[in-house]
């Protein structure tokens, strides 16, 4: 699974994408400041099962703090999308490439108005233009791709008579669009049933369409510490009531994980609170000071960043958090105690799970066992959000 994070130039991209996995990468108040992808790994906080079974987790990857499992996901950073980006302007189309493996989008938007369409200091944008463009740019993107291909591509799969469904997800098999989501898209609106009789807005809206399904969005309304950032967070929320929007401040994430790794403060990313360790020079003690005022105490998910990441992952996602556990025996045979927490696609069952281990557990599979209760479980059902579950085989 990888998320993108994406938006117009200046609004903090990197500044998330650093917080999330402290990467040494660059940040700076220019625009196209970055402009090869960054790759890195971040963390989706998960309630440990440790608790219920009484014991502390030593996890294999990622890293549990009170009671807290970090699990590892991947993130992308890309350069600045400016207006006009899907036909070439800015850097254009050889980044939106960048985007084709993602999952989903963070879109990051400058909620306090201070940047402006081409990522340059300004006062008074309205951020609400750039939710529109970015979404036009995207749709766009999909749209391009299909039209190249459109004339000959309708006409062939009229002809032959392969299914839509099945020829559309061949095309865009490269931006990850699985046949099941066409279909929804093709059920959800009333399509001619001859492909090659399609008008132009037909094909944008079916691109459209596929888009949004196959690249959902979270927005992070970012630099909500800057004036006027909540009012506009407020009014955005109201201007896009179907929208998904989180306000956030990476820049004071980033501080309060500097301060944590240096060892500085007791943070635990998304929470409100953090507990200063050591004496701290005036400068530090205002900086935190200000971000526990500004933010912390403003907003009822802290700084947004870890809010943000989860939502994207479970709940535009909708991935199942599952730790493998012996029903008598929670460690592996080194000795780690709950060592592993996987992200499993929505959906997945009992025996989904035993191939993601191993395949030899999916092909004798006899049945699951839930660590919790004990509860014997067949291969039919349906993985719940933190299972801690055996798989027995033959
Ligand atoms: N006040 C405030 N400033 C922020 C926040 N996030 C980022 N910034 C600042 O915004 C500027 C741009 O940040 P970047 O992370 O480089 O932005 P970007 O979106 O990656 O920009 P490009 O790579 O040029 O597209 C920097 O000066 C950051 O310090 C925030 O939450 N609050
Ligand atoms: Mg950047």
């Amino acid at each position: 699974m990888l998320i993108g994070l994406v938006g117009k130039p200046s609004v903090g991209k990197s500044t998330f994408f650093k917080a999330a996995t402290l990467a040494e990468i660059e940040i700076a108040s220019y625009p196209f400041t970055t402009i090869k992808a960054n790759h890195g790994v971040g963390y989706v906080k998960v309630d440990c099962v440790e608790k219920e079974f009484g014991v502390k987790c030593n996890p294999n990857h990622g890293f549990c703090i009170e009671g807290n499992r970090f699990v590892s996901i991947d993130l992308m950073d890309v350069a600045g999308l400016v207006p006009g980006a899907s036909e070439g302007k800015g850097l254009g189309n050889q980044f939106l490439d960048d985007l084709r493996q993602a999952d989903c989008f963070i879109h990051i938007v400058d909620i306090s108005g201070t940047t402006s369409s081409e990522g340059k200091p300004t006062k008074g944008h309205d951020p609400a233009l750039d939710v529109k463009f970015l979404e036009d740019e995207l749709n766009n993107w999909y749209f391009n791709i299909l039209m190249k291909v459109w004339a000959t591509f309708s006409r062939k799969v009229d002809q032959e008579g392969t299914k839509l469904s099945e020829a559309v997800a061949r095309q865009f098999s490269g931006l990850k669009v699985k046949e099941d989501q066409v279909k929804e898209v093709l059920l959800n609106a009333n399509f001619p049933a001859k492909a090659s009789m399609w008008s132009n807005d037909e094909v944008k809206n079916f691109a459209s369409e596929l888009r949004k399904i196959s690249k959902p969005m979270i927005i992070a309304a970012n630099k909500v510490d800057i004036e006027n950032g909540k009012e506009n967070y407020e009014k955005l929320v109201k201007e896009f009531p179907n929208l998904l929007i989180v306000p956030s401040s990476a820049d004071s994430e980033l501080a309060l994980r500097q301060a944590s790794k240096a060892g500085l403060i007791d943070y635990i990313p998304g929470e409100r609170n953090f507990k200063i360790l050591k004496e701290l020079s005036p400068k530090q003690s205002e900086a935190l000071e200000e971000i526990k005022k500004n933010v912390l105490d403003v907003f009822p998910d802290g700084t947004g960043v870890q809010k943000i990441l989860n939502t994207a992952v479970f709940e535009l996602l909708g991935y199942l958090p599952i730790f493998p556990a012996g029903a008598n025996k929670l460690g592996d045979s080194k000795g780690n105690i709950l060592p592993d927490c996987f992200l499993l696609p929505p959906g997945s069952t009992a025996l989904d799970f035993a191939f993601f281990l191993h395949t030899d557990f999916g092909k004798n599979f006899i049945r699951a066992v839930d660590a919790k209760t004990k509860m014997i479980l067949g291969k039919d059902y349906k993985l719940k959000p933190r299972d801690a579950l055996e798989i027995i085989t033959r």
